[in-house]
C-alpha cells in the first residue's frame, strides 16, 4: 500500500517545499533510540567478541535501556547464546545479524494495512490516554487520505475540552477534511449519533472519530468508550472497522499497562506509537506487539502533519542501527 507518496513533502516557512524520503524520516526520527541503542554495540565494532557472562551483561543492559521489555530481551539474549554454542568469538555484525533476523521474524505477522475500501463508509475511531496523541494522528490520517483522494468526515467526539475541539477543527481544516461538533455536549454520544448520519449522508469514505483521553483505570470513562461503540453500531453494526489505540512512546513499558486494560472494553485493531522522535526507548514498540499480538499499524515521528508514516519493520530496525549514516 502506498500510503503516503514516495517522498514526505517538507513545507518550509519561506513558502518553499522540499521532499524528505521516508527511509529518512524512520531514520532521523529514531535518532536517540539508535544513540541508544548503538552505544552498547559500537564499542564492539571491528573488535573480536567473546559471548562470555560480561559481554551478556552488557548486551542485557541496553535491551532493557531501550525498553524491548523482558521477554524479548531474554529471546534475544538466547539466539545469541545459542550462536555462541557454535562459535564463541564473533564480531560486531554476526550480533547485529542475529538481532536484526530477531527483529525481523518477530515483525513478521505485522500487518499495517488498513483496508479502507472495504466499508463505504469506512469508520475509524482513535483512543487513548490523555495526551498520547489521538487529536494529532488523526488529523495527519485525514490528510493522508485527502492525499490519496478520500473524502473524510471527521468526529470531534471529545467533549469535554473546548480546546480539544478547536484543535481539532484547525487539523481538518488542514487536511480538507470536514468536520462536525457540538460544543455544548455533555457527553459524547449525541455527536457521534449525528456525525455518524452526516457521514453516511454525505456518502463520505471514511468517518474518522476522535475521542476524550481516558485513563484506563478511570471505570465511568472506560464505560463511556463502550457506549460510544454501542452508539456507533446502532447506525452501522459492524463500525467501528478500525480501532486504533494511540500510545505515546515516551512512556516505555507503561504502554503496555495501558495496552491490557483498552482491550478490555475495545477490540483493538491496530497500535500507532507516537512521538517515538522525541525517545530513546523505541523498543516498546517491539515489546507491545508481543504482548498484544496487535499490529503497529501507525508510528509518529514529529509533530508536522506528514510525519505519521504506516509501521515498516525493516525501516524500524535499519532505523535502530543506523545503517543508513
Ligand atoms: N514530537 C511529537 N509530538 C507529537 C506526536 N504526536 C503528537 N504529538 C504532540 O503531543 C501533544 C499531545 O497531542 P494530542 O494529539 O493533543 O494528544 P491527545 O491524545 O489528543 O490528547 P488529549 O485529547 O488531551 O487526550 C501535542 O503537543 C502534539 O503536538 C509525535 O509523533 N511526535
Ligand atoms: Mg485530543
Amino acid at each position: 500500500m502506498i500510503f503516503f507518496k514516495k517522498k514526505g513533502a517538507v513545507h518550509r516557512e519561506d513558502g518553499s517545499t522540499t521532499h524528505r524520503p521516508k527511509e529518512d524520516k524512520f531514520d532521523t526520527g529514531l535518532k536517540r533510540s539508535r544513540n541508544r541503542f548503538r552505544e552498547g554495540l559500537l564499542s564492539l565494532v571491528g573488535k573480536e567478541i567473546k559471548i562470555d557472562h560480561d559481554f551478556m551483561d552488557e548486551i542485557e543492559a541496553f535491551l532493557y535501556q531501550s525498553d524491548f521489555g523482558p521477554r524479548i530481551t531474554e529471546s534475544l539474549l538466547q539466539k545469541i547464546e545459542e550462536s555462541s554454542r557454535k562459535s564463541p568469538v564473533t564480531n560486531y555484525e554476526h550480533i547485529q545479524d542475529i538481532i536484526r533476523d530477531a527483529f525481523r521474524d518477530h515483525f513478521a505477522g505485522n500487518d499495517a494495512k488498513i483496508p479502507v475500501g472495504n466499508h463505504h463508509p469506512f469508520v475509524l475511531l482513535v483512543a487513548g490516554v490523555n495526551g498520547s496523541g489521538k487529536t494529532t494522528t488523526l488529523g495527519k490520517l485525514a490528510y493522508a487520505y485527502a492525499q490519496q483522494g478520500k473524502k473524510s468526515l471527521i468526529i470531534a467526539g471529545d467533549t469535554y475540552r473546548a480546546a480539544a475541539v478547536e484543535q481539532l477543527e484547525t487539523w481538518a481544516q488542514r487536511a480538507g477534511a470536514s468536520f462536525i461538533k457540538n460544543p455544548g455536549a455533555k457527553n459524547p454520544s449525541g455527536i457521534i449519533y449525528d456525525g455518524i448520519q452526516k457521514g453516511i449522508r454525505d456518502q463520505s469514505d471514511l468517518i474518522l472519530i476522535d475521542t476524550a483521553g481516558r485513563l484506563h483505570n478511570k471505570a465511568h470513562l472506560m464505560e463511556e468508550l463502550s457506549k460510544i461503540i454501542r452508539v456507533i453500531q446502532k447506525l452501522i453494526p459492524d463500525a467501528p472497522h478500525e480501532n486504533l489505540l494511540v500510545l505515546d512512546g515516551t512512556v516505555g513499558q507503561n504502554g503496555l499497562i495501558q495496552a491490557r486494560e483498552f482491550g478490555k472494553i475495545l477490540p483493538i485493531s491496530g497500535l500507532v506509537v507516537t512521538k517515538l522522535d522525541g525517545t530513546a526507548k523505541g523498543g516498546v514498540l517491539a515489546a507491545i506487539h508481543e504482548e498484544m499480538g496487535v499490529p503497529v499499524k501507525f508510528v509518529g515521528l514529529g509533530e508536522k502533519i506528514d510525519d505519521l508514516l504506516p509501521f515498516d519493520a525493516d525501516l524500524y530496525v535499519d532505523s535502530l542501527f543506523g545503517n543508513r549514516d
